[in-house]
């Protein structure tokens, strides 16, 4: 493509801190290296370890460059019209049978803005189904319901650069050194400048090792302990009683539930001693200014979305939201999962959070889009797979995502997948996923296309082409469009993706006032962004909240789904390492993130590894009531006796055989960070087997 040496500009494609780095594409147009943008209003020049390996995580070897077909057992090449004319033939069958029910699309928080809000189009426009959804289902749903409920919003309040404008930090269930790097490090340097840090987990990440608080509390007792410290803040009256009068309403109620959950009530059930609840309730409710960080610690439960209400609870009572340096803080994952929930990647919203329930929203989307739109409640992505099972769903269209590693219940997912009469599927490698796929597409990654990634603080950057797409790798939102173009619709006939913005940004209320002119002169723009607010807003809920006044719910202790017991005497927990991204599919091609993996990846502690005669390194067994893996072990004091802890990127020995499938009520999330097995050591001299070798034998 290019004929100099070139150096382009644009937007890490792993987490959500969304860190600027450069790509370095030699004259004969190949990806040499990365180096971090200096100047970037969130790394100021630094990235992480995945970040500088990005060049590794899109490089050719292993790339799919055509649409593959599968036949019995085999792949084989196939034109992309022979690929769209296969998928169209086959949904227009299903849905001429079965109806817009039985079809569904699943959307990438690693792609752009652009591509989500294809994908939501047609899934809406074309199919005529609201079944569209995205790893926000397993990641921050509670996140997004329970901060609509409790404030209007459900994203980060702040702005990165606020963690040095605070005077506590707060961050719980969140392992932000691994997980959201390059922020983790700024938490590092603002505990340095003064800010107090307080750490809320059951592991000892490394933050909890300089916190100045750590409170281990035992696995999922979040609200046990948050409404401990309600309490004793409103005993104290070190409540903020202006604030509450003013902007929140249902005070009353809340203070009544939190009245006998006394600290020392919850000391055994949470193992945190009453005296560090005190200490800590006190620190941060009367702080100036303070910042709660949160992550999977908190959503991933059955209790999820009363966990981030609790939260809220706690943050509005201390009048701690709506400044500077001030608010609650959901670490958003990945590098678009804010824009792919904002573009309304959800069974239940437009774009801009718009409720597909809501007449008035369908009208105004059919009118827009001059076309009928679905009308009846869409599935979740847990909802789909179910559903097939149960023979009611039958096409499912997926980019970007690998529920066979990354959805709890492997052998759950992969049996549903298996049933499908359709399973599309849209990637950069053969993951376990598409190993399932009727159709394979082959797509053009971060670098092979221009578009829009929105950060953690809400902020919308804009990605560049740097390379030729591998092969006939397209777009997401390209291929979406030729092929709803097979079904016999123009409605995604776009010519660029500044043209799919601009449609997205005029039904967009949050985006309204942007454009790629002006994302483009800044580094980004922070929504909302409109006429209130043209250059963009850094700190929410300022004078109001979007629903008026914030909401104060009482919420109730739920216990985990599966507690330890004689036959699974163990809890596991799963967890993030810091040199490997979700399925591993872009990670694991760097050989220098590849030489960090350890060599085992059962966390145990010392004193539960000696009663199960197990050595570091041993060969052990997990097992669940629904799989079973094999590893070494890892001998650590990180985790408490009765934990055990699992990273889920390694499709050898996924942690997701064991998890559990329970859900929350409200947003369907399953209970991935606790679930109840049994370790046991292998025979001496046995080497751990993968997973397809296990499986095979049975
Ligand atoms: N290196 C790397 N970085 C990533 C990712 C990756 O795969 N690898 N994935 C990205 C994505 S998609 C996301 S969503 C983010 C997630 O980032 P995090 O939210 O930081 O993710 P986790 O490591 O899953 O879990 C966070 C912490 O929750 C703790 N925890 C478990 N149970 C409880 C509990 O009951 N209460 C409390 N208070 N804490 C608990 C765990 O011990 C862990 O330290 O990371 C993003 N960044
Ligand atoms: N046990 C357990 N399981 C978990 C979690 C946990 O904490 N514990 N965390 C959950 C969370 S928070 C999340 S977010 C999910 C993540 O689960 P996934 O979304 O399945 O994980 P990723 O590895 O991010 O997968 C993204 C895939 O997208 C592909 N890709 C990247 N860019 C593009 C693009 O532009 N277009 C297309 N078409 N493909 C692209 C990559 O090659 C990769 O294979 O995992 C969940 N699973
Ligand atoms: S912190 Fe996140 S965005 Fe920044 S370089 Fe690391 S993975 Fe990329
Ligand atoms: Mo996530």
């Amino acid at each position: 493509m290019t004929m100099t040496s070139s150096i382009v500009k644009t937007v890490c494609p792993f987490c959500g801190v969304g860190c600027g780095i450069c790509l370095k594409i030699d004259k004969q147009g190949n990806l040499t290296g990365v180096e971090p943008q200096a100047n970037h209003p969130i790394s100021h020049g630094k990235l992480c370890e995945k970040g500088w390996s990005t060049a590794y995580a899109i490089r050719p070897d292993n790339r799919i460059t055509q649409p593959l077909k599968r036949i019995k057992d085999q792949f084989v090449p196939i034109s992309w019209d022979e690929a769209l004319t296969t998928i169209s033939e086959t949904v227009s069958d299903i849905l001429n049978e079965t109806g817009a029910k039985a079809v569904g699309v699943i959307s990438s928080a690693r792609a752009t803005n652009e591509d989500n809000y294809a994908a939501q189009k047609f899934a809406r426009a074309v199919l005529k189904t609201n079944n569209i959804d995205h790893c926000a289902r397993i990641c921050h749903s509670p996140t997004v319901a329970g901060l609509k409920q409790a404030l209007g919003s459900g994203a980060m309040t702040n702005s990165t650069k606020d963690l040095f404008e605070t005077d506590v930090i707060v961050v719980i269930g969140a392992d932000p050194t691994e997980n959201h790097s390059v922020l983790g490090g700024q938490v590092f340097e603002a505990q340095r400048r003064g800010a107090k840090l307080i750490v809320i987990d059951p592991r000892v990440t490394r933050l909890a090792k300089v916190a100045d608080w750590h409170l281990q509390l035992k696995l999922g007792t979040n609200i046990a302990l948050i409404n401990a410290m309600l309490q004793v803040i409103i005993e104290h009256q070190w409540h903020d009683k202006d604030f509450i009068e003013q902007r929140c309403e249902g005070f009353d109620e809340l203070a009544r539930n939190v009245a006998t959950v006394t600290p020392e009530s919850v000391e055994e059930c949470t193992g945190v001693s009453a005296e560090l609840i005190r200490i800590v309730a006190q620190l941060y409710s009367q702080a100036k200014s303070a910042m709660i960080l949160y992550g999977m610690g908190i959503t991933q439960f059955v209790s999820g979305t009363q966990n981030v209400i609790a939260l809220a609870d706690l943050a509005l009572v201390c009048g701690h939201i709506g400044r500077p340096g001030t608010g609650i803080n959901p670490l958003r994952g990945q590098n678009n999962v804010q824009g792919a929930c904002d573009m309304g990647c959800l069974p239940n919203v437009y774009p801009g959070y718009q409720a597909v329930d809501d007449p008035a929203v369908r009208q105004k989307f059919s009118q827009a889009w001059g076309e009928n739109v679905a009308d009846q409640p869409g599935l979740t992505s847990l909802g789909m797979t179910k559903a097939t099972l149960a023979g009611d769903f039958r096409a499912l269209i997926l980019f970007g995502e690998d529920p066979v590693v990354t959805d709890p219940d492997q052998n759950h997912v992969k049996e549903a997948l298996k049933a499908l009469d359709l399973l599309v599927v849209a990637e950069l490698t053969m993951t376990e996923t598409a190993k399932l796929a009727d159709i394979v597409l082959p797509a053009a990654s971060f670098a092979e296309k221009d578009g829009t990634f929105t950060n953690c603080e809400r902020r919308v950057q804009q990605i560049s082409q740097a390379l030729a797409p591998f092969g006939s790798a397209m777009g997401d939102w390209q291929w979406l469009s030729a092929l709803a173009a097979k079904l016999g619709s123009q409605q995604l006939n776009w010519m660029s993706s500044e043209q799919v913005f601009e449609e997205m940004a005029s039904l967009t209320p949050s985006y309204q006032g942007m454009s790629y002119d002006e994302i483009s002169r800044s580094h980004g723009i922070q929504w909302p962004c409109n006429n209130d607010a043209p250059q963009g807003t850094q700190v929410l809920h300022r004078d109001t909240f979007p629903i008026g006044k914030a909401k104060l719910t009482p919420v109730h202790y739920v216990e985990i789904d599966e507690p330890a017991d004689e036959q699974f005497p163990l809890l596991l927990t799963t967890n993030r390492l810091h040199f490997h991204y979700g399925c591993g599919s872009m990670t694991r091609k760097s050989p220098l993130l590849e030489r960090e993996t350890p060599a085992g990846i059962l966390f145990i502690n010392p004193k539960d590894a000696q009663a199960l005669n197990i050595q570091l390194h041993s060969p052990v067994a997990v097992r669940s009531r629904r799989g079973y893996v094999e590893t070494r072990a890892m001998l650590t004091n990180d985790v408490p006796p009765g934990l055990v802890s699992m990273p889920y990127h390694f499709k050898e020995a996924p942690s997701n055989q064991l998890t559990n499938t329970a859900q929350d009520p409200i947003t369907k999330m399953p209970e991935l960070k606790a679930c109840a097995v049994q370790v046991y050591r292998l025979p001496e001299g046995q080497e751990p087997q993968d997973i397809q070798h296990l499986l095979e034998e049975e």
